[in-house]
C-alpha cells in the first residue's frame, strides 16, 4: 500500500521533471507571414531582425513557392546581391542545455551549393546542401554559462540572391540525463525504503498477533 502510492508519487514527480526539462522556449514556422516580401522587414513583434544585408519571405499563396507543402518560409539570400544575417533571440537559464532545431533546403536555383553558418549562444556550426536538396532538420545545442538572453542567426554566404530556403526554427530545453538518472535513482531508493517499511510493518503484526 505505502509502496505503491510512494512509488506513483515519485512517477509523478519523474514524468513532470522530463516534461518540464523537454519545454519548447521558441517556435516559429513563418506560416503567419505573407509570401512575396523581397528585402523582408520582419516585425519588431516576431522578433526576428535582418542585418548587413536581406532575405526574402517566400512560399504558398505567392508567386515563389519553390518548396510547395510548407506554407511560407525565408530565403536566406534576399534581392539585394548581399544576404543578410537573420536572427533571433531567447531567455535561457544557466546550465541547461537547449538544442536549436531548424528545416534547411537547397535553393532550388541554379546548381551550385550554397553554405550557411549558424550560430546559437557561443556555438557555430555551417550547413552546405545542394540546389535540389529537400527541407532536412538540423539542430546545434548550447549551455549557457549564466541565465540571460542569447542570439541565434542564420547567413548564407552567397551572394547571389538564390540563397538556401529556412524553415521551422525552433529551441528546447531537452532533457539532463543526469537529473533523469539520478531521479531514476531516487525512485529505486524510495521503493527500497517503502519496501522495508512494509516488511517491518508486517513482521511486527506477525510478532504481535
Ligand atoms: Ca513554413
Ligand atoms: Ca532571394
Amino acid at each position: 500500500m505505502i509502496l505503491r502510492k510512494v512509488v506513483a508519487t515519485a512517477s509523478l514527480l519523474l514524468g513532470c521533471s522530463l516534461t518540464h526539462a523537454a519545454s519548447q522556449v521558441f517556435f516559429d514556422d513563418f506560416n503567419s507571414y505573407i509570401p512575396d516580401q523581397f528585402n523582408w522587414s520582419p516585425a519588431a513583434s516576431s522578433g526576428w531582425t535582418v542585418s548587413d544585408g536581406t532575405v526574402d519571405l517566400n512560399g504558398a499563396g505567392g508567386n515563389y513557392d519553390f518548396l510547395p507543402g510548407n506554407g511560407s518560409y525565408v530565403d536566406l539570400d534576399g534581392s539585394s546581391f548581399v544576404s543578410g544575417v537573420f536572427s533571433n533571440h531567447v531567455n535561457l537559464i544557466e546550465g541547461t542545455t537547449y538544442l536549436l532545431s531548424f528545416d534547411l533546403a537547397g535553393s532550388h536555383r541554379g546548381t551550385h551549393a550554397d553554405t550557411v553558418h549558424v550560430t546559437f549562444g557561443s556555438a557555430t556550426a555551417s550547413y552546405m546542401l545542394g540546389s535540389e536538396d529537400a527541407f532536412s532538420t538540423y539542430a546545434l545545442s548550447f549551455t549557457p554559462g549564466s541565465s540571460g538572453t542569447y542570439s541565434f542567426s542564420y547567413l548564407d554566404v552567397s551572394g547571389d540572391n538564390r540563397g538556401l530556403f529556412l524553415d521551422n526554427v525552433s529551441v528546447s530545453a531537452i532533457p539532463e540525463p543526469m537529473t533523469s538518472s539520478m531521479l531514476i535513482g531516487g525512485l529505486g531508493l524510495l521503493g527500497f525504503l517503502a519496501n522495508r517499511r512494509e516488511l517491518r510493518a508486517h513482521l511486527i503484526s506477525r510478532f504481535r498477533s
